[in-house]
């Protein structure tokens, strides 16, 4: 295949785990200890343009506007290659990435990032892959890509021994269920303890890994069920036990990590005490210090209010269920 100006361009959403990954196996390539099941963002987007491009000697990252080099590099060129590897493609890529919504956001830039560069480096190479190689390829680099390559509410097994290939599957499209997922941002600024590197220390000196890994199938499968059933009032209680335990396990690592602020517990408090006041929504929190709630769509703007009110919550964002990665037509 001649590689002299192949390109094209991706758009992928970023999603947030309802049952919450955190934790690779000691074995294969990138697998997760445990099953998550999450919903695709409508309305936030990152846009990634590969460029096959004979003229370079290295690959070329440049993410929102600025060349990025680095472990972020490294991860990149990881999956080009990859995708070399599938074709007679010998040469190196010019990657342009943006996010349309701010790093700091809360919402997790790196699983909409690698979904969109899979999708847009595979076109761009010529293939022609379903979904599920799709998937499985941004997987190799970050976990929760593999379900940004999917919309509507996605789900991710974890990865057991012999393990090669391990995709994400979509259990419902976007309009299944009209809940929106309303983020409460606590704080504008620098970046926590990566994920990669959270969950790996967890992993290594949490005491509570055991009881994470052997308790989360469960919870993740109550997830599930209740995103079947459209359930807000059966899934909420296994949404928050997920979240939280997987803080539970990473405060107790050696030494702890600790992703919430004041303004985090505020608006734990909030959310519980907004159930109390009759008004029905469930808390997550990633690996940073914004609250998460699930709502139902209806109710989705007063959710927002209520957590604007409390303190120290500096803006909401109110997002539902869209769309996986797709190629910009
Ligand atoms: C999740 N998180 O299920 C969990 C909950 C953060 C907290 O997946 O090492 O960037 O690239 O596989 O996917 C973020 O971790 O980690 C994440 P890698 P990733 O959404």
């Amino acid at each position: 295949m001649k590689a002299s100006s192949q390109s094209a361009v991706a758009i992928a959403h970023p999603n947030i785990a309802l049952a919450k990954y955190w934790g690779k196996r000691p074995y294969g390539h990138n697998l997760p200890a445990v099953p998550s099941l999450s919903v695709t963002l409508a309305g936030m987007a990152t846009r990634t343009k590969v460029a096959f491009d004979d003229a370079l000697a290295e690959d070329v990252f440049v993410l929102n506007g600025s060349e990025a080099r680095g472990e972020s590099l490294t991860r990149v060129s990881g999956l080009l290659d990859r995708i070399r590897k599938r074709t007679d493609i010998g040469t190196k890529a010019r990657v342009e990435s943006a996010n349309d919504f701010p790093t700091a956001s809360g919402l997790a830039s790196s699983a909409s990032a690698f979904a969109a560069l899979a999708v847009a480096a595979s076109a761009a190479a010529g293939l022609d892959l379903d979904r599920a190689v799709l998937s499985d390829l941004a997987r190799r680099t970050s976990v929760s890509a593999a379900r940004s390559v999917l919309g509507g509410f996605v789900e991710l097994r974890a990865g057991k021994e012999g393990d090669e290939d391990l995709p994400a599957t979509e259990i419902a499209a976007p309009n299944h269920w009209d809940v929106a997922i309303v983020v409460a941002v606590t704080r504008e600024g620098p970046k926590d303890v990566g994920s990669s590197e959270g969950m790996k220390h967890t992993m290594q000196t949490s005491p509570y890994t055991d009881a994470w890994i052997e308790r989360a199938p469960a919870l993740f499968e109550r997830v599930r069920s209740g995103v079947i059933d459209r359930d807000l009032s059966a899934i909420g209680p296994a949404v928050e036990q997920s979240a939280l335990m997987m803080h539970a396990a990473a405060i107790a690592a050696d030494p702890g990590i600790l992703y919430f602020t004041g303004a985090t517990v505020e608006a734990i408090n909030a959310v519980r005490k907004m159930r109390k006041d009759g008004l029905e929504g469930y808390l997550t929190i990633d690996a940073g210090p914004h609250v998460k709630v699930l709502t139902r769509g209806a109710d989705a703007e007063r959710v927002a209010e209520t957590m604007r009110a409390v303190p120290g919550v500096l803006r909401t964002i109110v997002a539902r269920p869209g769309p996986g990665a797709h190629v910009e037509s």
